[in-house]
């Protein structure tokens, strides 16, 4: 693995990181090397700005930036920068994320944040990888083998649900 951080993942609050170092998790497995920084749109927004217009300097190719409630953090992120921006809305204890979540896939357009599910902080990290395997073959390589892991862990699932334990939940039963 390079040491150059090519994915930045930014955070609204320390509290979005149970969401947000699920896409930490799934670049160490694809070792893609990336950096986690929190930093708000509302409370410290001269540090988001400062971050963002240097992300592509400093070797960034794809950001991700989580945030919950009037999450503004992405479309901020995206608005100091021409980076893919992949935004993860993350679930507060009120309105079910969908304060989140339409905060930030509802961007004006001419500034697209790419918006995955709620809490979706895997798939943030999948989408980031797959768009840096356009220009890395080994790393196109392990997202295959990922690929074909998922299908493998799928078969799998479905022989325990059609095992005798549990009659008549499995496959091929009516
Ligand atoms: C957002 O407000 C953050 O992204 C977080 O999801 C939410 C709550 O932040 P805290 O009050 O827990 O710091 O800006």
């Amino acid at each position: 693995m390079s040491n150059t951080p090519t994915v930045g993942i930014v955070m609204g609050s320390k509290t979005d990181l149970p969401v947000m170092e699920k896409a930490s998790e799934q670049l160490v497995d694809l070792e893609v090397p990336h950096t986690l920084d929190v930093m708000s749109a509302h409370r410290n927004p001269a540090k988001v700005t400062s971050w963002a217009s240097g992300a592509a300097e400093a070797g960034y190719r794809v950001l991700i930036a989580g945030a919950g409630r009037a999450a503004h953090l992405p479309g901020v992120v995206a608005a100091h920068t021409s980076l893919p921006v992949v935004g993860v809305p993350c679930l507060s204890d009120h309105l079910g994320g969908a304060d989140a979540l339409y905060s930030i896939v509802q961007m004006p357009p001419g500034v697209p944040v790419a918006t995955v599910g709620i809490d979706s902080g895997r798939n943030a990290a999948l989408l980031a990888a797959q768009i840096l395997a356009l220009s890395d073959p080994e790393l196109a390589e392990r997202l295959a083998s990922f690929r074909a892991e998922q299908a493998e862990k799928g078969t799998e699932h479905r022989e325990i649900l059609g095992s005798s334990e549990r009659p008549g939940f499995g496959f091929g039963t009516t």
